[in-house]
């Protein structure tokens, strides 16, 4: 495989709005940013992606951009976000800024042209149809968050398609003069000093047209919009122009947000010459979910989990490097998703994070994930701040769920789990703001928080610290960087076990997710000199093959 400079690096997403406010406003912005980057080169990491902090409404935390080439007030200036890009280049971090182009927001100004004049060439930025003869919408797709993805065109008998909120028409990738505007604003971040992007929801910048109806798949009458972006044929002409006039010319990073894609597809996105260098793996995430809505989805479980990352590991191994999470700004906390009840501990917490850091493919870690921060409890629905949130308590309710079991439902999976304000410390809002947090602050932050773990040899944190500095071992980067992922003992329930395959130096990685201690065998390790690398264990025993872990245990072995 030819060398990449991101091979080897960790990555880390902030999430502005909720990392660290410096004018206590209550917003996170980029001031507070810039003032953590010690933290973050003392964790260890590589490459920060940005989530947007562009001039947005925020109908949808800013993922609903209004201008692509300015920085919102609540976030900061343009000299702040040039700040941020040289000090970050100062200690050798790579800085990647979100990407959202499928849509942007109805208050940019192209798309306020196209209300004023709909057949004009603004109007071609986006998809605009009039009403069907029936009086029905151009069509019966529903929306990400819910309901028709078609609303009226200001006060014109248009109807313009947003795949998202109706504050985010999409942008019409068919039109050549939009890709245009596009790869020059792609261009001018990167000629700024950008070293990539994260590729936001690209997989729907190709619609399957003409627009049709398709089966509704619930009472509403409409049908998921996952399923029919998946009949959209020809995503690569446009991925492959934009990799062509942008990623390439910059040697950069881009991470695509992509689901849904056919194995077939995987080395179109991300082998040698794939339209990204990564792309996400959202298995894990998708496997328990339901298209009848969040209150129908299934908890995953240790087991499933670990044939899950398996099945990407193999899927992958031929073609290129996943992007690997257990969270981010979309997700629930991972510790609280997979974990089981009795292994949410710092034991627990730091098994999972073995399990997949050590997975072949770049690991991205989320604000708040190195210290093991939670789920937030909701009291009551008016807590909540999420739109999908929102739309999914309503289907849940829809469903005939009480309203308690909808909010357990729904808080089990929001959004908004991962955008509680970072735990900083132990003081007021969690050192987070010396204002009123946007969001509420978990209340759990005298628990879980940085200053504690900073300070404390076995915490979380110091975990983390550990597996980054494990992982960029020189001598071990044929192993956990290059390495081909080798399951074993996968009979054994509950027991996460896998080679990571170097050059006459292996490392063995396995975990026991079980509440009780396990012993296994390794034929192997009969032949093999076995060092203990890492563990978040008190013991370590083996012999001849015979392994004895304890309760919620890992380890990663060298074995030579
Ligand atoms: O998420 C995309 C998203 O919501 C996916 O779950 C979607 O279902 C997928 O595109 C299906 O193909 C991104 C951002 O991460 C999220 O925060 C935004 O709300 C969303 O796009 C709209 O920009
Ligand atoms: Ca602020």
């Amino acid at each position: 495989m030819e060398k990449k400079w991101w091979h080897n690096k960790i990555a880390y997403q902030i999430y502005p709005k909720s990392f660290c406010d410096s004018n206590g406003d209550g917003i996170g912005d980029l001031p507070g940013i810039i003032s953590k980057l010690d933290y973050l080169k003392d964790l260890g990491v590589d490459i920060l992606w940005i989530s947007p902090v562009y001039v947005s409404p925020l109908a949808d935390q800013g993922y609903d951009i209004a201008d692509y080439q300015q920085i919102d007030p609540r976030f900061g200036t343009m000299e702040d976000m040039d700040r941020l890009i040289k000090e970050a280049k100062a200690r050798g971090l790579h800085l990647l800024m979100d990407l959202v182009v499928n849509h942007c927001s109805d208050e940019h100004i192209w798309f306020k042209k196209a209300c004023e004049d709909p057949e004009g060439k603004y109007g071609a930025y986006f998809y605009l149809k009039k009403k069907s003869p029936d009086g029905s919408l151009p069509t019966n797709w529903r929306s990400y968050f819910g309901g028709p993805a078609w609303d009226r065109l200001g006060d014109t008998d248009w109807y313009y398609f947003h795949a998202f909120h109706k504050k985010q028409p999409d942008l019409n990738w068919e039109n050549p003069e939009l890709r245009e505007e596009i790869y020059k604003m792609m261009n001018w971040w990167l000629d700024k000093g950008l070293d990539g992007f994260r590729v936001d929801a690209i997989i729907n910048i190709k619609k399957p047209l003409p627009f049709r109806n398709y089966p509704a798949d619930r009472a509403d009458g409409l049908c998921d919009l996952g399923s029919v972006m998946d009949r959209a044929q020809g995503i690569g002409e446009f991925l492959r122009e934009m990799r062509d006039r942008t990623f390439a010319p910059h040697d950069s990073f881009s991470v695509g947000e992509v689901f849904n894609i056919k194995d077939s597809q995987l080395n179109d996105f991300m082998g040698p010459d794939g339209y990204f260098s990564s792309i996400f793996d959202f298995s894990q995430m998708e496997m328990g979910k339901s298209i009848k809505g969040w209150y129908d989805c299934k908890e995953p479980r240790p087991e499933d989990y670990k044939n899950c990352c398996f099945k990407s590991q193999k899927k992958a191994e031929r073609i290129g490097f996943f992007s690997n999470i257990i969270e981010n700004h979309d997700e629930p906390r991972g510790v609280s998703y997979y974990l089981p009840e009795y292994a949410r501990s710092e034991k627990g917490k730091k098994l999972l994070a073995a399990m997949y850091f050590m997975l072949r493919g770049i690991p991205f870690i989320y604000q708040g994930q190195e210290l093991g921060m939670e789920n937030i409890a909701f009291e009551s629905m008016k807590e909540v701040d999420d739109v999908s949130t929102i739309e999914e308590y309503r289907v849940a309710r829809e469903a005939g769920l009480s309203e308690e079991e909808s909010l357990r439902a729904v808080n089990l999976l929001s959004r908004d789990n991962t955008r509680t304000p970072f735990q900083w410390n132990d003081g007021p809002e969690a050192g987070f703001t010396t204002g009123k947090p946007w969001l509420r602050v978990n209340p759990n932050y005298r628990r879980i928080n940085a200053a504690d773990q900073e300070q404390r040899g076995g915490s979380v944190l110091s975990f983390y610290k550990e597996l980054i500095r494990l992982r960029k071992e020189e001598r071990l980067e044929e192993a956990a960087v290059y390495g081909k992922t080798e399951p074993v003992l996968t009979e054994e329930r509950d027991i996460m076990a896998y080679f990571r395959r170097g050059q006459g130096c292996d490392l063995l990685v396995i975990g026991n997710f079980r509440s009780e201690p396990a012993k296994v065998a390794l034929e192997e390790l009969k032949k093999r000199q076995v060092k203990l690398l890492l563990t978040n264990g008190e013991t370590f025993s083996h012999e001849g093959g015979q392994i004895t872990l304890e309760p919620l245990q890992a380890v990663i072995l060298e074995c030579v």
